[in-house]
């Protein structure tokens, strides 16, 4: 009786400690790496979260949370070709913005294919298969639902408005003309639209000021969906653009999405970036959590003055903690993680994790890290500012031509490699190579012996250094290139750092493999 007791009191203590019921205080980000455009839902006890994937390949991740602050992914919204179409896709093209919703039963996700149009697919299980596209009539980015009785709403931004029609979200059917109902508050690029109702009103919330330092979140609201939309006298509810928050260390503060949770407290998330070396940002934009009151006026009130903060001291819901991504692979799994990602529409019949056991097997193809196609990589993206990754892998079959290695890539035109090289002769060499615009450099290049190599990459807020092992145990340092080169202030575009496994060649008639024993990301926070 006294051991049952003593049992049932361990049982309790342990509860307690893995499901906390403190909940006070979290850090920014949520979700820490390229994670923009996040968009939030609740069904029953659990939240649902989605973000913009571009050109990368499954698209539009989705994570799952108990408590808003810890996410675990729980899949793709879109894993088959026939749902995402990614050829020729440029970079920074491709999927932006979704938004997800629950409904009825099924859970919806809205998103823009820039080069196709905005459609929809749909789901009763969110981390299984999702349906196939339907494609709406009403254009514009950043499409959002919202759903009234039996009736769908569409919102997204033709231009400087933003535009409402409704819809059957099923079939993709335009059901009422468009009509421009806001166009915000002078900003440029209004957009980012979602709809709540609440206490009669409905409210119309956007971004505006562009993804850069002049991002922002603007409200209004109407008694009727379809407007007039009234300004909040308040507005901008959310900006990290003025002198307040000049120092603070997250930017770019905008396109957001709100969410009231079960205990009826409501939560904004939205995208920001961590500016480094000087004003460059390397993660791409992240997503950031937030607590939101409304005033007495009934207006929407962020984080009490409508900044955010690295680390914020507020109660939240209980914590839950979650599963998070592997840091380190073995690739004995029989799949990769979700946190890996290949570009564009994968050839899978280059990549394997069954032809040599606990080894990631990859072979090669014609097609560069600087073509606009799928060359044989895949990648996880680099989530912390400082961080080591290693691999350790091995060549065969090689010719002249053939190199396989590890890419510290943010574009095409915008990466760092470390690899092995096969040169005449049978050598093989050590190469680290940057790829910066129209300028491709080797910096280094030292000839090593055949077998097993060690690659590793350390990543500081200004420097990559690249280095090299052939024991595993003695590193030696050849490269160290400046961060902003790659940074989105220097390349451009909307995405954030991938590391990448890839494996390419001069030869159509190659047969070089690459296996890959290895790959341990190390966070140092
Ligand atoms: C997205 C737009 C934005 O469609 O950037 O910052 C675009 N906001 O809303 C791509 O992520």
């Amino acid at each position: 009786m006294r051991k049952i007791y003593f049992l049932c009191l361990l049982f309790l203590k342990l509860s307690v400690l893995s499901y906390g019921s403190n909940g006070v205080g979290y850090t920014n980000p949520v979700i820490s790496g390229f994670h923009p455009d996040p968009s939030v839902c609740k069904a029953g006890d659990d939240y649902y979260l989605v973000t913009s994937s571009f050109e990368y390949f499954p698209g539009v991740p989705i994570f799952h949370s108990k408590d808003l602050v810890n996410w675990e992914q729980i899949g793709h919204c879109l894993t088959r070709s026939s749902q995402l179409d990614l050829n020729k896709c440029r970079p920074s093209g491709g999927i932006y913005a979704p938004t997800i919703r629950y409904h009825d039963g099924l859970f919806y996700m809205i998103t823009t294919h820039v080069s196709r149009g905005n459609f929809i697919v749909h789901t009763k299980d969110p981390a299984g298969e999702w349906s196939e596209p339907v494609w709406l009539k009403q254009a514009g980015i950043d499409p959002s639902l919202y759903f009234e009785g039996d009736k769908c709403y569409f919102t997204s931004n033709p231009g400087n408005m933003i535009y409402l029609s409704e819809i059957n979200p099923l079939t993709g059917e335009q059901i009422t003309g468009s009509k421009p109902i806001w166009g915000g508050t002078g900003g440029r690029y209004p957009e980012a639209p979602h709809i709540y109702k609440k206490d009669g009103w409905y409210y119309l919330m956007i971004s505006e000021g562009g993804t850069e330092y002049a991002h922002k979140v603007t409200i209004a609201r109407s008694r009727s969906i379809y407007g007039p939309y009234d300004s909040n006298p308040s507005n901008p509810i959310l900006t990290h653009m003025n002198a307040v928050t000049q120092s603070n260390p997250i930017q770019g503060t905008g396109h957001a999405d709100l969410v009231q949770a079960n205990d009826s407290t409501w939560w904004m998330v939205c995208l920001a970036f961590r500016p480094q070396s000087g004003l460059h940002h390397l993660l791409g934009r992240e997503t950031f959590l937030a607590p939101v009151r409304w005033d007495k006026d009934s207006w929407p009130v962020v984080n009490g003055n409508g900044t955010i903060d690295l680390n914020m001291n507020v109660k939240t819901l209980p914590f839950q903690p979650v599963k998070k991504a592997s840091y380190k692979t073995n690739f004995d799994e029989p799949k990769l993680g979700f946190e890996w990602n290949y570009l564009r529409n994968p050839n899978v019949n280059n990549y394997s994790l069954t032809e040599k056991k606990g080894f990631l097997r990859l072979k090669t193809s014609t097609i560069k890290l600087d073509d606009i196609d799928s060359p044989t990589l895949v990648g996880r993206r680099q989530e912390h500012v400082n961080f080591t990754a290693t691999t350790s892998m091995n060549l065969f079959k090689a010719q002249k031509g053939d190199e396989s290695g590890l890419t510290v890539f943010l574009d095409k035109e915008s990466h760092y490699d470390i690899l092995i090289e096969q040169s005449s002769g049978g050598k093989r060499n050590l190469v680290v190579r940057y790829r910066m615009g129209v300028l491709s450099h080797i910096e280094s290049k030292v000839e090593i012996p055949e077998g097993e190599v060690f690659l590793r990459v350390k990543g500081t807020a200004d420097y990559y250094t690249f280095s090299y092992s052939v024991d595993g145990t003695t590193y030696r340092a050849i490269s160290k290139m400046n961060t902003r080169y790659i940074s989105s202030e220097t390349a451009g575009g909307f995405t954030g750092v991938f590391l990448g496994l890839f494996l390419t060649s001069e030869n159509s008639q190659s047969n070089a493999y690459a296996d890959f024993d290895k790959f341990e990301y190390t966070p140092e926070i």
